[in-house]
């Protein structure tokens, strides 16, 4: 590699888009949430299974299920990546909230119940005629679950002219995932800070080795020791 792209490598690593790890016991429902956080946030995840967020993870959500497991305590016990943790199925819990407000009091932080499934699903046009018949289709139940179908029949029922788009939205709202708006938002700060530092240590490190000495070391000029 070049002076000029080892530079502009690890300048571009400063502004690129948030990195999210999404990371959870296997069947906690970490690729549906990883999915469910591209289509509403945009966001740019990976799942990491039950595995330790890579170094250059932003951010990490940690996925659990209805209890808090001895892994989830693990892997949360001296994480060095902004987290937010999610209780996820939040469709197929009687009482979604009472069971992530008992995880956060075991865990002591934050947890916020959402439904990947919901906060994913896509209706389109044609779903809707199965959401209106009188038994839906296994395939849309299998799709938005009874919750969501649930859900979707009750806004037909009020809004009969409701969109695929509007039943759509309708979905995301009952997903509980746009309570996740604010903390990833919260989280952007201390994101900026991490990288900052990320930044300074790489050029500080490439100047040491003398690549692109000069350009590195006027990147550097603009931070504190
Ligand atoms: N009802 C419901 N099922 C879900 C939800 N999220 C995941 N699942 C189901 O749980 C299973 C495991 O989900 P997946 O996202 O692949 O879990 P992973 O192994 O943690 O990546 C699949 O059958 C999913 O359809 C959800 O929010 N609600
Ligand atoms: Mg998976």
């Amino acid at each position: 590699m070049g002076d000029d792209e080892a530079l502009e490598q690890v300048q571009t690593r400063r502004s690129g888009p948030l990195t999210v790890a999404v990371a959870g016991r296997p069947g906690a429902g970490s690729s549906t949430m990883a999915a469910a956080l591209r289509t509403c946030f945009r966001l740019c995840c990976m799942t990491i299974g039950d595995t330790d967020p890579p170094p250059t993870a932003d951010l990490l959500i940690r996925v659990i299920g209805a209890q808090v497991r001895e892994q989830d305590r693990r892997a949360l016990a001296d994480v060095a990546v902004p987290t937010i943790v999610v209780a996820a199925k939040a469709d197929v819990r009687s009482d979604p909230r009472a069971l992530a407000d008992a995880a956060a009091d075991d865990l002591g932080r934050s947890v916020h119940p959402v439904s990947g499934l919901l906060a994913s699903a896509a209706v389109g046009p044609a779903d809707l005629v199965g959401l209106r018949a009188a038994d839906p289709p296994a395939p849309l139940l299998r799709r938005y679950g009874l919750t969501g179908v649930a859900a979707a029949r009750e806004l037909l029922d009020r809004l009969p002219e409701s969109t695929a788009r509007e039943v759509t939205e309708r979905l995301r709202a009952v997903s509980g995932i746009d309570a996740l708006a604010d903390p990833i938002r919260e989280r952007s700060g201390p994101v900026a800070t991490l990288r900052d530092r990320r930044l300074r240590d790489d050029l500080r490190l490439l100047a040491a080795r003398g690549v692109a000495r000069d350009d590195a070391e006027r990147a550097l000029v603009g931070f504190a020791s």
